[in-house]
């Protein structure tokens, strides 16, 4: 659930990247992180144990656009991805506002992510919510390693709820789609945001990009505090 903040006239947003090990979680944050300009981000954190991976999670707080006077911020978390470590899943879920589903295209990484989804699945339904109520979409990633599962088969296999979800192919170590992806997830989050809460600004909002990459990253921003 977002967190409107009347003290620091903040909307905080949550969105966690799920999926599973070592599909890419990390490298997307890592990336969007290297993009955005000081003054918009805080400080990347990567909690990691001796087994070398970062098995907690990566904090990185966006200041993105001004609804009413409010500025939207977002937090971007990413999850353990080992089978092992689904009590830190959930911890990480908990009051999550979006979710970007990322899966690795390699052909012999499907039932991971199949595994994957339905534990995202389930670990909501421990928390009395589900994908019909919060929004997500997909990334799928690793498209530049040889012979990746073809899109209509990772959506195929991923994307068939009752209401299918944007997608986007992505090379996270490039930033290939990364912030096509983010973009995508932060509209979905504003759109929500300005339904439930009758804000026609929000709306507006919700059309722009919250952001772009490098330099344009900058004037996206600039321009969205402009239009106050
Ligand atoms: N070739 C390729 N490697 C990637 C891509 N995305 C991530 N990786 C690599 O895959 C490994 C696992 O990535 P990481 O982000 O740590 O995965 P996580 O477990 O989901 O957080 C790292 O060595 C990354 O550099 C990609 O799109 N293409
Ligand atoms: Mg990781």
């Amino acid at each position: 659930m977002s967190i409107i903040n009347y003290v620091n006239k903040e909307i905080q947003f949550k969105i966690v990247y799920y999926g599973p090990a070592l599909c890419g979680k990390t490298t997307n944050l890592t990336y969007i992180h290297s993009q955005v300009a000081e003054a918009h981000k805080g400080e990347l954190v990567s909690l990691a144990t001796a087994a070398d991976r970062t098995l907690f999670f990566d904090f990185l707080p966006l200041n993105a656009v001004v609804v009413k006077g409010f500025k939207t911020k977002f937090q971007l978390y990413t999850v353990p991805g080992q089978v092992i470590y689904n009590a830190t899943r959930q911890l990480v879920l908990r009051s999550v506002d979006g979710i970007v589903f990322v899966a690795d295209s390699q052909w012999d990484k499907m039932e991971e992510n199949i595994e994957s989804f339905k534990n995202l699945e389930e670990n909501l339904v421990r928390q009395s919510t589900s994908l019909d109520q919060i929004p997500y979409v997909l990334q799928y990633n690793k498209r530049d390693l040889s012979n990746p599962a073809p899109v209509h088969y990772l959506d195929f296999i991923l994307n068939n709820r009752n209401v299918r979800v944007p997608s986007f192919v992505g090379i996270a170590t490039t930033g290939q789609g990364v912030f096509a992806t983010l973009n995508a997830i932060s509209r979905l989050l504003l759109q929500k945001f300005a339904r439930e809460n009758e804000i026609a600004s929000a709306k507006q909002q919700a059309s722009q990009p919250a952001y772009a990459p490098a330099s344009t990253a900058l004037s996206g921003i600039a321009a969205a505090a402009a239009r106050r």
